[in-house]
């Protein structure tokens, strides 16, 4: 892959064909160092990767923590940037996320939708539900590592790719997020967050149910105080 950008943005997908071209084109303004690790979709979305001239891998059907393992792992880049393929997140603030790696300051960066706002956790009880579990949890790791966190859970955001393998995580689905920002602190690596807004999905279906919050719940405090 030739580049002009130190970074890799590895972009998971599962049915996403109706997003995902739009997604590519904003991301190619900033890298063209980029892959797309998809879950077998049985819609157009490799036909749409294929026609915008972009690198995919399939992952091993064991859920969102393994596709991105199975990115990184096809990347020799030093920053990896984690971007959901539905057009949640805000494409233009890669750069802010991938700043701080290459100044030294931290070695996790991410897209905080508590400082940037989120059309995801207001309104519904769904999305009172992740709103609340997404401020509960951001509380209690502050507690322990005296750090000042808001938004532990987005899948939005940058690590070195160094640390990324040194954490070796575990976690298969949707858990992986949490289980990145707790082994990065038990391991006495810098988090830190940049504001950055969250917009609805813009089409396809949601593959997170929120009735898993328990699941966050569970393997949450299992990660907390093992
Ligand atoms: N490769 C791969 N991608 C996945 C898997 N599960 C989810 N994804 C992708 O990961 C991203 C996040 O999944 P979403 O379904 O949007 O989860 P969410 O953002 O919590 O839910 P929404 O509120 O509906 O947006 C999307 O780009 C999905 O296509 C998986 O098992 N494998
Ligand atoms: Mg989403």
């Amino acid at each position: 892959m030739d580049t002009f950008s130190d970074f890799c943005v590895i972009i998971p997908t599962i049915n996403e064909a109706e997003t995902i071209g739009e997604i590519l084109d904003k991301v190619k303004k900033y890298t063209d160092n980029i892959l797309v690790v998809d879950g077998h979709s049985n819609d157009d979305t490799i036909k749409v990767v294929n026609q915008k001239g972009i690198k995919h891998v399939l992952d091993n059907k064991k859920g969102k923590g393994d596709a991105l393992r199975v990115g990184v792992s096809q990347t020799d880049k030093d920053i990896i940037v984690f971007l959901d393929a539905d057009g949640s997140h805000e494409v233009s603030d890669i750069p802010k996320l991938v700043e701080p790696l290459r100044e030294g300051k931290a070695d996790l960066v991410v897209g905080s939708r508590i400082l940037g706002g989120s059309d995801e956790l207001h309104g519904t009880f769904n999305k009172f539900v992740r709103n609340t579990g997404t401020n509960f949890l951001a509380v209690i790791v502050n507690k322990k590592w005296k750090t000042e966190l808001s938004d532990i859970e987005n899948g939005f955001r940058a690590i070195r790719r160094q640390v990324f393998e040194q954490i070796q995580l575990s976690a298969q689905g949707f858990t992986v997020e949490q289980e990145m920002v707790l082994r990065c602190l038990k391991n006495k690596f810098t988090v830190t967050e940049v504001a950055s807004h969250e917009y609805a999905r813009k089409s396809g279906y949601s593959k997170l149910k929120t009735m898993q919050g328990f699941k966050f719940l569970l393997h949450f405090f299992k990660e907390f105080f093992l």
